[in-house]
């Protein structure tokens, strides 16, 4: 019977959530040689995968989604709507995100780290995170794992691809590639991820016993609810004030793709049914719907960032480590900015994570307290990051619509 790899993973979660239970009260002195021997480097393994993927997806990603953007001034009226809308939901939901888990304090749950090999860096002043965002030396960021400096720089390139076109259309399908070649990468790392749960679940569970579990159960808890929040409350609102319909019938006629995304737990994937969803039962026109939707899946991922949101306040509070202002900005920015080339398939903003923690020196091995119960998480986020882009095309299209009848001898929207 072939397995599909949701199951593995679930598979892999809950032997290695069990046997690191079991050796935790029978038996610690073999719980802490497999974990030395086959715990561990089964761990270690899938985290440097995901490590090595992190700068050059950052720097594929985020150049393709900002070139994709096409030239600005081309944007028009639609596109400016949609990215505003983007930015806005995407920095509600983080700050959703970062409330409900000190709020909540998930990681809070006396797990003792002590003795764990990292050093945070003193965060700088506001000012200085903000003028330290362009980079001085880009290869230099990249090997400093400057995360901010390097999508800055990303940015920079993305966007002069945009306004060059055809002068620099080899460089643009480089990028394309290149991308496509991180996408492929990431599909085969989750194929170690069944694998890779095992080893971190049974190795983070075997040492601290119910309170890993009790601890990776809050935080699950912590984000389905944030997720839930920011979809009834921001998305509904937007839909019911500023599109003027009916919220209940929004999510209900968006429900199939919802579905969809929860199974697949891949925003790509689901584009077609979801534009079509969008089209037929929410009367999104197809020129607003085929520029939106596509442009959503590509670029606004408010689900992940809810995710990373949460994870960070997490593993900080695990780690007993207290964030300044500073570095929750800088948290803020980074999710809002990673959003932008986090790509639609599974696991990738996994990947996306520990570019945020990077950015705020905490232990990307924290990942391996969550990475067990990643997969259920990617499916609901997903569902919302989908969602988002269905809500920002209904409000889209309303206000196209009062602006034709309010305007109709002004130039249609060029989209
Ligand atoms: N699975 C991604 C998507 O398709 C989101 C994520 O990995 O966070 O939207």
């Amino acid at each position: 019977m072939k397995l599909n790899l949701t199951t593995k993973i679930f598979i892999g979660l809950i032997l290695g959530a069990t046997i690191g239970l079991i050796l935790h009260f029978t038996s610690p002195d073999l719980f802490d040689t497999m974990d030395a021997y086959f715990f561990g480097p089964l761990g270690t393994i899938f985290l440097n995968l995901i490590k090595m993927l992190v700068i050059p997806i950052v720097f594929f990603s985020i150049t393709l989604g900002t070139a994709s953007l096409g030239d600005p001034k081309k944007l028009g009226r639609i596109g400016g709507k949609a990215l505003g809308f983007f930015l806005v939901t995407t920095t509600v939901a983080i700050t959703i995100a970062l409330s409900l888990a000190y709020i909540f304090q998930p990681g809070n749950t006396g797990i003792d780290t002590t003795g764990a090999e990292y050093e945070t860096t003193a965060a700088p002043s506001v000012v200085d995170t903000f003028t330290g965002i362009i980079p001085t030396n880009p290869i230099q960021s990249m090997v400093d794992g400057n995360m901010l400096q390097i999508i800055a720089f990303s940015m920079f390139i993305g966007f002069a691809l945009a306004m060059l076109g055809k002068k620099a259309e080899n460089v643009y399908r480089f990028v394309e590639q290149g991308n496509e070649i991180m996408m492929y990468l990431v599909n085969i790392i989750m194929k170690f991820a069944p694998y890779g749960a095992f080893g971190l679940l049974a190795s983070a569970i075997g040492r601290m016993g119910l309170d890993g579990a009790r601890a990776m159960g809050s935080y699950m808890i912590v984000v389905l609810v944030a997720l839930l929040i920011h979809a009834i409350v921001t998305y509904g609102s937007a839909v019911m004030f500023i599109a003027k319909r009916n919220p209940f019938t929004f999510f209900k006629d968006f429900f199939p793709a919802m579905t969809v995304a929860f199974s697949t737990s891949s925003s790509s994937s689901t584009l077609p049914i979801s534009m079509k969803t969008a089209q037929e039962k929410l009367r999104v026109p197809e020129p607003i719907s085929s520029f939106v939707q596509p442009l959503g899946a590509t670029i606004n991922m408010d689900g992940t960032a809810i995710m990373q949101g949460v994870a960070t306040i997490f593993i900080a509070q695990v780690y007993s480590t207290e964030l300044s202002f500073t570095q929750l900005l800088m948290v803020v920015l980074t999710a809002v900015l990673a959003s932008i080339g986090t790509a639609g398939v599974p696991g990738v903003g996994l990947i996306m994570l520990a570019m945020v923690l990077n950015q705020v020196s905490l232990p990307v091995e924290g990942i391996a307290l969550i990475i067990g119960i990643d997969r259920l998480l990617d499916m609901a986020r997903t569902a919302v990051n989908i969602t988002g882009d269905a809500a920002c095309a209904v409000v889209i299209t309303e206000t196209e619509q009062k602006h034709e009848t309010e305007a109709p001898l002004q130039e249609s929207a060029s989209y």
